[in-house]
This record gives structure tokens, C-alpha cells and sequence, in this order.
């Protein structure tokens, strides 16, 4: 057995890099530590390539100390893996998304681009208006431009986010995927499948089986829920929690063995991330405030007893000092007595061995019930 025929590689989607969760600079931190923690475990698993299905970005809008660090870490695992371990991405809808009006433009901006004109990854994408024979031309080092590359006895075709309504370019897709081969047939997708997360829409499975024939791994991302359906679509989840829901959510990367028997077999082996650690309390208010210094020395009294067993020993850049969703019930405080949320998370987060405090509140308006009564 050739070890040419052999190859592995890690499957990464949703990284959301440059996000600013909660304006907390030690979330914006958490989502580069896991980035870097991927292209560890691609060195330490010793894989041929690792694959990024799409939003590596959350918008294009990213801090220049962002992507200083980023450029940095892709340069120091350039070095570090000798080269010898390409990161090919497409572009996901986050990659080419202008955050602060939240609407896509279409100028075909993104910082996959430039991380590709650097040299320190491989941007796939296809010209899916071309003939079948045109749309995957293979990736020219030289113009750091193509639909598909081959490592070892992997080919990988790539295209970027398809819109809405991605199911229209399959048939096409299947038609300029090259049949007969011998090669194992990797497809990247930033798409959803429908059923697979509740009241998210996604694309019928019926739709996606055209391709199944010429596909031996469709790597998709998008949703961030990790699912695997049939052994034959992989979607890995956000590597970091990128919006609060995500926080319930299994998500990981999948590290893959491809064996080269009479025929292709592979093993899909999810693994977990070192993500931060969160938590969920929940406050009851028996009386009504009508002080706010009182209601603030309640609060965190009460986070203080709720909150004993955690290490106060560690630095908030390590992964378990926590985030806290502090869930607010009971009786509603007077009007004189409104909670600033942004104040009160400041100093719980000052007090407490915590990298942040996101506040809810869910009261209960005695007032309000009897008005309706009446
Ligand atoms: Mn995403």
C-alpha cells in the first residue's frame, strides 16, 4: 500500500474570525485561540490538508490587532508544519458580510481573498455560470485563483456561498465533477440541509443526493449544529459559540482517515474544541427594589454564594474562567430602580472570577397583572 493512496484531513467550518461577541475583547480573543488550536491539531494529527467550510470571517469588518494575530498565526503554522499542510476555505455568506448595515454586497471583497494573495491559504471557487469543463479550473499557485486542487489521492472542489437558493447549481456541479478518476471526491458547500436544525430553512436532502455519485464527502458548513447524515455529509458546527444559542449546541471539527482499499474508506472522528466555558444562573427578586444600591449588593451577594466554587485562580484568557447569562426573575423593580445592565455587568464581572455577564430580565409586573385583571 502506497502511502500516496492514505491521506487525512481536518473538516473546520464557522470560525466567525473578528467577532466582537458582547463587546468583550476576551470573546473576540476566544474565536482566534480556536483557530489556532485547529492548525494545532492539524500539525499534531499530522493531516494532509485541513478544510474551512466557509464564515472563517464574521464580516469584513475586523481590528487590525485581529488580523495582525491571525496573519500571524497562519505565518507561524506555515513554518511550523513545513509548509506540507495547505488550508484550503470558501467563502461562507459571513465572509462577505458588511456587519454594521448587516446587507451583503456583492464587490467580491473578503479577507479569504487577501489571506490567499498572501500565500497563507487556498481560496477555492468556481465560475459556476461557465460550462461544466470551465467551472472547476484547477488552483494556479501563480493567480492564487481555482475551483479544485489535489492532495495526494484527494480532490477537492470548492465553491463560495451560492445564495439562497444553492439546489439550482447542483445539477451543474454534478456535471463538472469528473467521474472515474480513482481520485476520493471532496466537495465544499456553505449550505444547510433542511430538518437538520429546527426553523432553520436549508435545502431538501432529495435535492443534495444528486450529487452523490460524484461526491465521496461533501463538507458543508453553515449551520452551526453539528450533524452527519449517511456518512456522506459532514457538517462539523461553529468551531466557537458565535451567536448565544450556539453555547447548547454539539459542535466541533471532524478529523478524517481516508484508507485506500479496492476502494475508498473513511473514518470520521468529531472532536471537541477548548471552548469557553458558560454558564446559566437564574435570580429571584421576592421583594420589589425601590434601591438601587440594595438591589446591586442583592445581586451579587447572591452571584457571590451561587458562584463559591469557582477557581479564582486563573487568568480570564484561559477558556474555563466563564461567561455568565444571568437570568433575572421575580418582582419587577420600582421605575426609580431600573436596572442598568451595563453597569451592573461591569461590576459583577470586576467582582466575580468571570469574563463577562450577559443580563435578562424576565420579570413579572404585579402592577401590570391587576391592570389586565381589571
Ligand atoms: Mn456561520
Amino acid at each position: 500500500m502506497s502511502s500516496k493512496s492514505n491521506f487525512s484531513f481536518i473538516h473546520a467550518s464557522d470560525i466567525h474570525l473578528g467577532s466582537n461577541q458582547f463587546w468583550n475583547i476576551y470573546r473576540s480573543y476566544d474565536f482566534i485561540r480556536v483557530f489556532h488550536e485547529i492548525l494545532d491539531l492539524g500539525i499534531f494529527h499530522q493531516v494532509d490538508f485541513i478544510l474551512l467550510g466557509g464564515d472563517v470571517f464574521t464580516s469584513l469588518e475586523v481590528l487590525p490587532e485581529n488580523l495582525t494575530k491571525i496573519v500571524e498565526i497562519l505565518n507561524n503554522f506555515k513554518s511550523a508544519s513545513n509548509e506540507s499542510i495547505p488550508l484550503i476555505a470558501i467563502e461562507g455568506n459571513h465572509d462577505i458580510r458588511k456587519y454594521s448595515r448587516g446587507t451583503r454586497i456583492n464587490h467580491g471583497q473578503s479577507w479569504l481573498k487577501f489571506l490567499a494573495s498572501l500565500g497563507l491559504i487556498i481560496l477555492l471557487d468556481a465560475n459556476i455560470e461557465g460550462s461544466p469543463e470551465q467551472m472547476f479550473p484547477n488552483y494556479d499557485f501563480t493567480k492564487k485563483k481555482g475551483g479544485k486542487i489535489q492532495v495526494k489521492s484527494a480532490i477537492i472542489y470548492g465553491t463560495r456561498y451560492l445564495g439562497q437558493k444553492p439546489e439550482v447549481y447542483l445539477p451543474k456541479i454534478k456535471d463538472a465533477i469528473k467521474v472515474d478518476d480513482g481520485l476520493f471526491h471532496i466537495l465544499i458547500q456553505h449550505f444547510g440541509i433542511q430538518g437538520q436544525m429546527e426553523n432553520v430553512p436549508g435545502i431538501d436532502f432529495q435535492k443534495v443526493q444528486i450529487l452523490k455519485d460524484r461526491v465521496d464527502y461533501l463538507a458543508l458548513g453553515h449551520f452551526h449544529l453539528q450533524f452527519t447524515i449517511d456518512n456522506w455529509i459532514f457538517n462539523p458546527g461553529s468551531s466557537e459559540a458565535a451567536c448565544s444559542i450556539d453555547f447548547s449546541y454539539k459542535r466541533g471539527i471532524f478529523l478524517v482517515n481516508v484508507l485506500k482499499r479496492n476502494k475508498y474508506i473513511k473514518h470520521v472522528n468529531p472532536i471537541r474544541l477548548r471552548n469557553r466555558k458558560s454558564m446559566w444562573r437564574t435570580i429571584y427578586f421576592n421583594t420589589q427594589f425601590n434601591d438601587k444600591e440594595k438591589m446591586n449588593n442583592f445581586i451579587i451577594q447572591k452571584l457571590k454564594n451561587l458562584l463559591k466554587n469557582l477557581r479564582d485562580d486563573l487568568e480570564p484568557s484561559d477558556p474555563k474562567v466563564p461567561l455568565l447569562f444571568l437570568l433575572l426573575k421575580g418582582i419587577e423593580p420600582a421605575k426609580s430602580c431600573k436596572i442598568d445592565e451595563k453597569y451592573l455587568s461591569k461590576i459583577l464581572t470586576e467582582t466575580l472570577p468571570l469574563i463577562g455577564v450577559r443580563i435578562y430580565q424576565k420579570f413579572k409586573n404585579p402592577l401590570k397583572t391587576i391592570d389586565k385583571f381589571f
